[in-house]
């Protein structure tokens, strides 16, 4: 069955069944697809034609880990706005809470049902989402991970905001220059299982290895789930529980926020250091007030503009996803993918007192 007509049978399979019968009957039409389009970034289909055409009216679904997460904002209108300089059309679906995986799968299918060419999303959870990428994949929608990555078989390539390994090692080299090398710290993470976090914390674990670290101890990793009042109270917690820490990492724009909040009303101020990932405009004002002295980030919008250009060349068959593969990605340049079909932003930037003002994000 060619890809039109089957198109065509699951649009009139979702118009007539449920949702959920829908996806799985076309799922399993398209059989041969799936083996031929599941491998993901080691074995998409076809061959990659970086001369193709981008085409255009293209509808490619932004699919956030949660909505009403500025930084989710931030980098999905980056994604908007290249799409409509591109003449594609955008759209945003996605759960209010970082921990709702069963509502991401939910809007996968959504997607699906809808029939969109592309979809860039960021997975709360590795694996909750395959099954429903993988469907998508199977009718000719091409998935691009953004921000957070499933299992790499279960999209065409993952757009990540830099190395995880550079992210992880540094956000703790920032932490123990700022401690002096010496005492407690614990980190303050987002969901349990997101993959973007966990995934820079064995990075951190890894980097605290190095014996100019021998003094620094690692006494828990707390999760406020991307909560603003859930991290906040995790913050309270980690200083009742380790009088003595002299320091937190918090790798979430939601967790930093709340920390600093905590720490700038209590006692510990300017002396329990808070570093990690946050976006200048959330911290500008903990930074001013000595709460906050140096943390990281890249620029969310420029995240969710090379989501978008990467799922407009996918759908226009520039790149299927392999390793050393190049696409141009229009004023931001041209961009090679990597090994398991991974592309990275570039650097993130350090914000400190001397530089934030220079920063509107
Ligand atoms: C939060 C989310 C997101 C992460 C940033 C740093 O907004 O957890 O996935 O990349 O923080």
């Amino acid at each position: 069955m060619r890809r039109a007509s089957i198109r065509r049978t699951c649009a009139a399979l979702a118009a007539a069944t449920s949702l959920a019968l829908a996806v799985t009957a076309c799922g399993g039409t398209t059989k041969n697809d799936v083996n031929k389009d599941s491998g993901a970034a080691a074995s998409s289909a076809g061959k990659a034609d970086p001369n193709a055409a981008t085409k255009k009216g293209l509808t490619v679904g932004f699919l956030p880990k949660q909505v009403n997460n500025p930084y989710f904002t931030s980098a999905d209108n980056g994604g908007k706005k290249a799409l409509e300089e591109l003449g594609e059309k955008y759209k945003e679906v996605g759960p209010s809470s970082a921990t709702d995986t069963s509502g991401q799968v939910s809007y996968v299918n959504t997607l699906t049902q809808q029939q969109v060419n592309g979809m860039a999303v960021s997975a709360q959870d590795p694996g909750a989402l395959c099954t429903a990428l993988k469907q998508a994949m199977s009718n000719g929608i091409k998935v691009v991970t953004y921000d957070s990555d499933t299992k790499p078989e279960c999209r065409n390539a993952f757009v990540s905001q830099a190395s995880a390994e550079d992210l992880g090692r540094t956000e703790v080299q920032l932490l123990a220059e700022q401690i002096g090398y010496k005492g407690e710290i614990a980190i303050l993470s987002a969901a349990q299982t997101a993959t973007n976090q966990n995934t820079w914390i064995d990075y951190m674990k890894e980097e605290l290895k190095d014996p100019k670290y021998k003094d620094v101890k690692l006494v828990k990793v707390a999760y406020g789930n991307d909560d603003a009042q859930a991290s906040f109270q995790q913050t309270q917690g980690l200083l009742q529980q380790y009088p003595n820490l002299k320091g937190i990492i918090s790798p979430t724009t939601v967790g930093i926020k709340a920390a600093a909040q905590y720490l700038s009303g209590s006692k510990y101020k300017g002396k329990v250091k808070l570093s990690g990932l946050g976006t200048p405009n959330d911290m500008r004002k903990y930074v001013k007030n000595g709460t906050v002295e140096a943390f990281e980030l890249w620029d969310p919008a420029k995240l969710g503009e090379l989501a978008a250009r990467t799922t407009v060349a996918l759908a226009s068959g520039q790149i299927t996803g392999k390793e050393g593969e190049t696409f141009k990605a229009g004023d931001m340049g041209t961009y090679t993918i990597g090994k398991d079909g991974v592309i990275n932003l570039g650097k993130p930037t350090v914000f400190d007192a001397k530089n934030i003002d220079q920063f509107n994000f």
